[in-house]
């Protein structure tokens, strides 16, 4: 059974082009206690919650209640002026309604009000797209927080290794790398290399097409053969069990890590008393790298490799089979999809990862 999938959207700046109505609203509100707010001011704030924004820019010493009064009047004057004449973004519009028809769960998680999101989505006509809608308000902390993306999953149901966040904002993007989400973003607001932490980087969701977003949420894993079972000739045992688990094969090379690279991999495991033979051990002969596709690819590797120990691993599961010791356990598999991520990376660039 296919597992769900969502796609959880931040709201200015990607779906709606308010940003000409909020820096009005903030330059209105703020010309009156005679501040200045200019452009640039605005660009700084972008994907921050309110309050984080007047506390940035009339100081720290001012009491929750101005706070308060303050967000209310910016998003009364936001509301007055946006009301009926927000414009969506190119290509937002059509991909959330392609994104409909094909079954995706939807939510949008913003640091604006509920009023707002409101008054947007039913100015451009999208409300009944979305299954959740989590705001500000819902969170203690905003983006670059991960909490507004976790509580949207949580709400949809649906796992984060299976969410897909837009975001056009810097703090939008670590935020749903936080959560563990990949991150397509959208270069409305900030230029490509402030946003290169996002898994997909797009000038315009006009070319984003339905292949690319199932492309993104496709959780991989990496695998390594481990000198232990080069020596003995497991590679292609390995890899076959591997691949009879559904999973899609979509890198592969042989290569002899060095020392600064096995450092890298088993940098979590830095200071435990195995740890200098385990890099020496990784290191000390070639191995192969593998990158496997699939839904659930990082809990059905792991499954098929058994535990740790080998001793402990059940018969049937690579490291019960096959495997010598707990350091020679002839096979590596990523723990989380974010793990995964991350390790990928070291092993392998993109154009090394096929799409087929
Ligand atoms: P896994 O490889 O199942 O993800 P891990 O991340 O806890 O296990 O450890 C990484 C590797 O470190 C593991 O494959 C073998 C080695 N290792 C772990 N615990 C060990 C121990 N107690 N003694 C020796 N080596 C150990
Ligand atoms: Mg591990």
């Amino acid at each position: 059974m296919a597992e769900i999938r969502a796609v959880i959207w931040d709201m200015d700046g990607v779906i709606a082009d308010s940003g000409p109505y909020h820096l009005a609203a903030w330059q209105e509100i703020l010309g009156r206690r005679g501040v200045k707010f200019t452009a640039g001011d605005f660009k700084h704030s972008f994907g921050l919650r309110n309050d984080n924004i007047i506390r940035n820019t009339l100081g720290k010493e001012i009491t929750q209640a101005e706070v308060d009064a303050i967000a209310r009047e910016k998003e009364e004057t936001f509301r007055r002026l946006a009301g009926g004449r927000t414009k969506p973004l190119p290509g937002a519009l059509e991909l959330l309604k392609l994104l409909k028809k094909e079954g995706f769960r939807m939510a949008i998680a913003s640091s604006t009000p509920a009023e707002n999101i409101e008054l947007v989505t039913g100015t451009l006509g999208i409300a009944d797209c979305f299954q959740v809608i989590v705001n500000g308000h819902d969170v203690t902390e905003g983006k670059p927080d991960p909490q507004v993306f976790l509580l949207a999953a949580q709400r949809l149901g649906v796992k984060p290794a299976n969410c897909l966040v837009i975001e056009d904002a810097v703090a939008g993007v670590t935020a749903a790398k936080r959560a563990g989400m990949a991150c397509l973003a959208v270069t409305n607001t900030h230029p490509h290399q402030k946003l290169k932490e996002a898994n997909l980087i797009v000038d315009t969701l006009e070319k984003v097409t339905i292949k690319d977003i199932e492309e993104l949420i496709m959780e991989r894993s990496l695998v390594l053969i481990k000198p232990d079972a080069m020596r003995r000739g497991l590679a292609g045992e390995i890899t076959a069990r591997l691949e009879k688990l559904g999973l899609k094969l979509v890198a592969l090379k042989m290569l002899h890590p060095d020392k600064a690279l096995a450092q890298r991999h088993y940098a979590v495991h830095k200071g435990k008393p195995f740890y200098d033979d385990l890099v020496d051990y990784i290191s000390s002969a070639p191995i192969v790298a593998a990158v496997f596709e699939g839904e659930g690819a990082v809990a059905k590797i792991r499954q098929a490799m058994g535990a740790t120990d080998p001793a402990q691993a059940k018969k049937g599961t690579i490291r019960g089979d096959f495997g010598l010791s707990i350091g020679e356990n002839s096979v590596h598999g990523s723990d989380s999809a974010a793990t995964a991520e991350a390790e990928i990376k070291l092993f392998f660039t993109e154009e090394e990862i096929f799409g087929y």
